[in-house]
């Protein structure tokens, strides 16, 4: 562990220090995150590009009385350590260690939890406001990358913000970057002003010369303050923002802690809403993040020596098989097009982007908007299919009841990252989706119980396309089963894995593989347990389950999914409706956010496990005999 020097307090301390003591630590800052992400994973370049402005505005400003808001809060870290979690860093990502976003419930100087992107001026706003309202005087900081601001609740906000003029700093750090490289006008805009400062030095020679003209001198600054459309707009940077109502400071070199620090003290004397554009290097200090940031954007352990990653690689991922599949469908079907919010790597939709670039839409992390286009795209007569993350789906809820399944179109939801997703903790965690989507009308939902199924469900799903339809795979590698070449799978039929006559064990998705595992060693306990995979949850497999359920007597059902409203429920509700009264235990996530940890290790204490589900069956089992006994 990198020590802190001395008996410093932090962050109270910073604010005396020089701007070389401060430099220091920066380094210091630097050494201990590359080394905790080489042992524990995470997001490394965002949080290398931060290092200064998180030692500036904590050697500026005061918190936890002044709030810092961390726009997803993945490059969070330099905060934390500046905030009393030196000692536990090393902890990071693990279970039960510190958590890689903000958290309200692990420091006070968390004032806003956050994970998702774009939501962070809504978040200073709010404060801002709540501030004003009781009468109080602290600041109130939002810092946003320049992908988080391509999202639109983002754009909502500093709209917002700019009509209501309360006191509020935005720091923009413009890296160039989201994940990979940014998409959009705001992006290109962006990109104008850093690189070409001659708008800002004509604005300032202007003031300047104009301001030494007696008399006259000032009229003629404020009257070219005044000249919209005019002057103004030639020689400003960041008009966009002043426009809105915030008044802009930048570009800053935003390695520079002396430039910042001056800057957040010029704009906390300065009424309203204010916008500093800072400009970072992602990545900055180690070489193999500089060269290549998307790939320490989030990364797993790595070796510091060489930065390559220390897991060695066993097979394919679900997310690899989806996105080789859809390179090869899309070859015969010439109207399957996709589409992801900032997540091209992430849902594997990389080679298909080099493969069909016209055919390819990245529209910024805006999911909202990449479903709302799919709707369109879908009833221009293409086959859209969307990637986007379980979790972050939910931002387009809307999109999908509204724009989708009311007019239902045939879009194809890859539901990338379903269940549990690990070590990025409750905001990442994908255990919603059968529940949020199954409710929607029109709706078709499936999941594959292994990689080749997941091929087969994605050719059966293109070729069906009468409506709209989701397909959720984990986050994780594949089961090692193979591929074979995809082929078309009953519409609507799930899949009898093992007979038995005791116990039904129904499950959706790489569950069964685990309830499959259990059923073979409950014949070991005189239990014998017939296996279904789902394959659809909706529309159910109502024969197949009902002739099993009716035969066996009694149904455990099993789902990487909240338990509410999830597999489990269609399966009552099924039961139910069929006047079937038989014992039926739901096995899923109960009704809670899932912490941080391993997968595996998750997924156990989730009692999702072969044994997990081997334990339950045998108590459900036992209290079914108990009851009848009584
Ligand atoms: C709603 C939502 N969609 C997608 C993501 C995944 N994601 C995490 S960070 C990130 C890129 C953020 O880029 P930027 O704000 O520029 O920050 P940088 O990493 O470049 O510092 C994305 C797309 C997310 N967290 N939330």
């Amino acid at each position: 562990m990198v020590g802190l020097s001395g008996q410093m307090k932090l962050p109270e301390d910073l604010q005396t220090l020089q701007i070389t003591e401060l430099e220091e630590l920066a380094a210091k800052i630097r050494r201990y995150m590359i080394q905790t992400v080489a042992n524990n994973g995470g997001h490394l370049a965002p949080n290398l590009g931060v290092v200064e402005l998180a030692l500036a505005l904590h050697s500026t400003f005061q918190s936890p009385r002044d709030r810092i808001i961390w726009d997803v809060g993945h490059q969070s870290y330099p905060h934390k350590l500046l905030t009393g979690r030196w000692e536990r860093f090393h902890t990071l990502r693990r279970y039960r260690g510190l958590s890689g976003f903000p958290k309200p419930a692990e420091s006070v100087h968390d004032p806003f939890g956050t994970g998702h992107s774009s939501t962070s001026i809504s978040a200073a706003l709010g404060l801002a406001l709540a501030r004003d309202h009781c009468g109080d005087t602290y600041k109130v900081i939002a810092v946003i990358g320049d992908g988080a601001l391509t999202g639109g609740m983002a754009l909502e906000a500093l709209n917002h913000a700019g009509h209501l003029q309360t006191d509020l700093m935005v720091v923009l750090n413009d890296n160039e970057m989201s994940i990979g490289s940014n998409v959009g006008a705001m992006s290109a805009y962006l990109g104008r002003i850093r690189s070409d400062p001659k708008y800002f030095r004509l604005k300032t020679e202007f003031e300047q010369k104009a301001n030494r003209i007696p008399l006259v001198g000032k009229k003629i600054v404020d009257s070219a303050e005044r000249l919209k459309g005019g002057l103004k707009y030639l020689v400003v940077p960041g008009m966009i923002f002043e426009e809105l109502g915030l008044t802009y400071f930048g570009p800053i070199d935003g390695h520079n802690i002396a430039a910042l620090k001056g800057t957040f003290r010029q704009a906390s004397r300065m009424k309203g809403p204010v916008l500093i554009h800072i400009l970072t290097e992602k990545g900055k200090g180690y070489s193999f993040a500089e060269a290549s940031p998307e790939r320490f954007h989030g990364i797993g352990p790595f070796d510091l020596e060489n930065g390559l990653p220390r897991s060695k690689k066993t097979g394919p991922t679900y997310t690899e098989v989806f996105g080789q599949t859809m390179v090869r469908l899309a070859a015969e079907n010439p109207k399957i097009v996709a589409l992801t919010a900032a997540m091209t790597g992430g849902t594997g939709l990389s080679r298909f982007a080099e493969a069909y670039p016209q055919r390819f839409f990245d529209v910024g992390i805006a999911e909202q908007h990449a479903v709302g286009l799919a709707a369109a795209l879908a009833a221009g007569g293409l086959q859209p299919v969307v990637a986007i993350y379980s979790t972050f789906l939910q931002r387009a809820y809307d999109q999908i009841v509204h724009d989708v399944c009311l007019q239902k179109l045939p879009v194809l939801f890859a539901v990338d990252r379903a269940g549990i997703v690990g070590e990025d903790g409750e905001t990442h965690q994908g255990i919603l989706d059968l529940s949020y989507l199954r409710s929607i009308p029109q709706m078709t939902l499936m999941a594959p119980r292994h990689e080749d199924e997941l091929q087969h469900l994605l050719y059966t799903a293109l070729h069906h396309a009468s409506g709209p339809a989701a397909l959720r795979y984990p986050r994780d590698k594949g089961e090692g089963v193979g591929l074979s070449e995809p082929r078309l799978l009953p519409w609507g039929k799930g899949e009898l894995l093992r007979e038995g006559g005791d116990l039904l064990i129904a499950a959706a998705g790489p569950c069964a593989n685990a309830a499959l595992e259990a059923a073979e060693k409950l014949s070991g306990e005189g239990v014998d347990a017939a296996v279904i995979n789902a394959r659809f949850i909706k529309p159910l497999d109502e024969e197949l389950l009902l002739e099993w359920a009716r035969r066996c007597g009694r149904v455990l059902t099993v789902e990487e999914n909240s338990i509410t409203g999830g597999f489990g429920s269609a399966v009552l509700e099924l039961l139910a409706r069929k006047n079937l009264a038989l014992p039926v235990k739901l096995l899923g996530i109960k009704d809670r956010f899932v912490e941080q940890g391993p997968r595996a290790l998750m997924l156990s204490l989730c009692g999702l496990d072969p044994e997990g589900i081997f334990q339950a069956a045998l108590s459900f089992i036992a209290a079914k005999m108990t009851e009848g006994a009584s």
